[in-house]
């Protein structure tokens, strides 16, 4: 897998100069992974560790961002006595949704490259080596796609989900276009320019990222869409009626709002 060698740039760790932190933002790294998180006291230790582990050999700095989003399991105390061998930074989200919690965790981020992972790990992190390679060479996000050439699905969704998941992509591939892929849980971006296009959106729940990476083009900053090898988990926390609904409501609220 590509080794991305990071240049150092003022904010990294790496110059050694204490470089200045915004007040609510945590010390700048090379790259931070935030993994939203609800209910996930069970599927977290294993992603947590195999997060740590691949970072712990990289030669950037790296730190995990733990965003709790009112999950009334224990999952704050599982991020928080995780043994890793990188900074684990567990932080609350007062709004419900994947995207409320995403954004939490992006906009109080001061790394030179930030981005998301879901919990479960349905995307191998060892793709980060591959996106930060990509980010290093000039783009603006770079997003897995299960659809995207070269891509492989190793474990599929049970069959009402991919039939929702179809119906949603028809949708999303009209407001950003280029990408085949919107919903992979793993995208990475350059900091400063997803915090711009962060500040422009409102999407909380599931349909978030197809209002960030619209705003991400629409600021001129370019989509890469990494292939990656996907791997369903059945234990998804993604319900029916409280979050695909309301992720197609939201979709077509965005589909009308067009620019
Ligand atoms: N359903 C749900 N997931 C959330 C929320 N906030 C954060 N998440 C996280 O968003 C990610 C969604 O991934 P997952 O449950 O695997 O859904 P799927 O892969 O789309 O089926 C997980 O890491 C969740 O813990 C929320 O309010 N609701
Ligand atoms: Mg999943």
């Amino acid at each position: 897998m590509t080794q991305a060698q990071l240049t150092p740039t003022s904010t990294a760790p790496s110059t050694g100069a204490a470089a200045p932190t915004r007040p609510g933002r945590r010390a700048p790294v090379d790259v931070e992974v935030v993994i939203p998180a609800y209910n996930e006291a069970r599927r977290l230790d294993g992603s947590l560790a195999a997060t740590a582990r691949y970072l712990a050999t990289r030669s950037w700095s790296s730190r995990i961002v733990v965003v709790d989003n009112g999950s009334a399991d224990k999952t704050a105390g599982v991020a928080r006595r995780a043994v890793t061998g990188v900074p684990v930074e567990v932080i609350g989200c007062v709004i419900a949704g994947k995207g409320a919690a995403v954004r939490r965790g992006m906009m109080t981020s001061a790394a030179r490259y930030v981005g998301f992972v879901d919990a479960d790990l349905a995307t191998p992190i060892d793709a980060l080596g591959e996106a930060l390679a990509a980010l290093e060479a000039g783009a603006t996000a770079v997003i897995g796609s299960r659809y995207a050439g070269g891509a492989e699905i190793l474990r599929k969704q049970p069959v009402a989900r991919r039939l929702g998941g179809a119906a949603f992509r028809a949708l999303a591939r009209r407001m950003v276009p280029g990408v085949a892929d919107t919903q992979c849980g793993f995208k990475f971006f350059e900091r400063r320019a997803v915090q711009h296009a962060l500040a422009g959106c409102a999407v909380t729940g599931f349909a978030f990222d197809v209002e960030l990476l619209r705003g991400v083009q629409a600021q001129g900053g370019t989509v890469v869409e990494l292939p990656v090898a996907w791997s369903d988990d059945n234990r998804s926390t993604l319900r029916p009626l409280r979050d695909g609904v309301p992720a197609f409501r939201a979709a077509l609220t965005l589909w009308g709002a067009r620019p």
